[in-house]
Order: structure tokens, then sequence, then C-alpha cells
């Protein structure tokens, strides 16, 4: 008999919403369900994605045009769905992953201006209407997540962003939650952590009870 696909989680935030100290009490919260989880990353999560990475986020390029950066953010994710994330769905592994293709929308879209239909070109070419079953958006006031991200090492091409750059991808990310406010959760991540774990718990234990809905098709 076929097993029931993994579950595709996202989780997604501005730069210090606490993502990583999340994805951690998630992956746990799931094993604890007894479910097998794979943890990955983007842009990254193969060898070839996180040379992307470095390419996207180091200081070299810094005059990268946006159409560029929006085409390898798709390379690195084509690269990664291929190799890693749909064979472990595949196997009945859930797959956590630290931000996709919604992070293009809120960056790429609401914070480089790229179009939302020019997105979603590249969206339907590459995943093929795969889509996460479930997306956590760690939500936090801008200055808030800033002075959280800055107290950790130097910043990156991203990081080195305006207060105003990421006014529009919080804006971006929260247009986006309201539009599909079944898959996308927002949670209030301005709380202390117990507080946002509490929030996390909540979202994950309902989402385990819902039906495994395998890979989810665009909407129209
Ligand atoms: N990007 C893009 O443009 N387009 C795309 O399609 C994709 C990505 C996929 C790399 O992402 C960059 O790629 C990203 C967008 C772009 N750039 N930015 N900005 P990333 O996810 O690797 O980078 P990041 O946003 O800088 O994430 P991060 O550095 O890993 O931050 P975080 O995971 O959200 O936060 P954290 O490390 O878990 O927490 C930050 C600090 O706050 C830390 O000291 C924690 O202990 C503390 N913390 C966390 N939660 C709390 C609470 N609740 N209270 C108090 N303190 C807390």
């Amino acid at each position: 008999m076929p097993r029931n696909p993994g579950r595709f989680i996202t989780i997604e935030g501005i730069e210090g919403a606490g993502k990583s100290t999340c994805l951690a009490f998630v992956r746990d919260r799931l094993i604890q369900a007894g479910r097998a989880v794979l943890t990955t990353r983007e842009p990254g999560g193969t060898p070839l994605g996180e040379e992307l990475r470095a390419l996207l986020l180091g200081h070299r390029q810094e005059g990268m045009g946006e159409d560029t950066e929006l085409l390898l953010m798709f390379a690195a994710r084509a690269e990664h769905l291929a190799q890693k994330i749909l064979p472990a769905l595949g196997q009945g592994t859930d797959v956590l992953c630290d931000r996709f293709t919604d992070a293009t929308y809120a960056y790429q879209g609401a914070g480089r201006g790229i179009a939302r239909e020019r997105i979603a070109v590249m969206e339907a070419w590459v995943q093929k209407g795969m889509r996460p079953d479930l997306t956590l958006l760690l939500d936090l006031p801008v200055e808030q997540g800033l002075e959280r991200a800055g107290r950790r090492s130097a910043a990156d091409r991203f990081e080195s962003e305006t207060g105003r750059f990421f006014q529009a991808v919080r804006q971006g990310y929260l247009e986006l939650a309201a539009a599909e406010p079944d898959r996308i959760k927002r949670i209030d991540a301005s709380l202390p952590l117990a507080g946002v774990e509490r929030q996390l718990a909540e979202v994950i234990d309902d989402f385990l009870k819902s039906p495994v809905s395998g890979l989810k098709p665009t909407s129209p």
C-alpha cells in the first residue's frame, strides 16, 4: 500500500522574527506526535543551493539585479525540490523548511517591487502546483525583529537593507496571510518565547488532526 505523503510545513517571517529558534520547537512537536521530520532551509538545503545562498547573501554581489536575485532563488528552489523536498515527502517524511516561496513574494515582490504575476510564473514553472500544507508566519514589528537580529553576527546583503524595506516585506507577508488564512497561520512573535511556543503548539496540534492533504495545487 502506498504511504501517505509527508506534510510540507514552512516557517516565514522578517529578519529576527525567531524562525531558527522556533524551527527546533516545531520539529520536536512533530516528532513527539510520531512524525518523521526533515528540516531544511531556503535559499539552500542542497550543495548547489548552499552555493547559491552564499552568492545571494554575500556582499561580493552587492549590485545584483532584482531579476537575477529572483531567478537564483528559484534555481535553488528547483534543486531543493528535486533533490530533497519531494523525495522526502514521497517517503512519508514531513519536511519543515525555514522559508520558501512566500519569502519570494514578500522579499522580491513586496520588498524589491517585482510584480506578483511574474513571481507566479516562476512558481508555477518550478513547483508545478506544489505548495506548503501549512505555513507559520512569525509576525512582529520590524524594529523589534531588527533589534533581535542586531544581537548577532555581521549583517548579510539582505540584513543590510533599510527599515523601510523590511516594513514592505512585513506588509507583503501579512497580505499573503490575509489571502490564504487556511494555509498561512499568523503567530504573534513579539511575545516572549513561551508565548510564541504556546501559539505554535496549538496550530501544530490542530494541523495534525486534519487529514493528510498531500501536495496542494496552486490556487488560480
Ligand atoms: N530570501 C529572499 O529574499 N527570498 C526568498 O525566496 C528566500 C529568502 C527563500 C536569508 O534568510 C535571506 O534570504 C533572508 C531573506 C532572503 N534575509 N533576510 N532578512 P534567513 O532565513 O537565513 O535569514 P534571516 O531572516 O536573517 O533569519 P535568521 O537570521 O535565521 O533569523 P530568525 O531565524 O528569524 O531569528 P532567530 O535567529 O531564531 O532569532 C533571532 C534572535 O532573537 C536570537 O537571539 C533569538 O534567541 C532571539 N529570539 C527569538 N525568539 C525570541 C522571542 N520570542 N523573544 C525574545 N528573543 C527571541
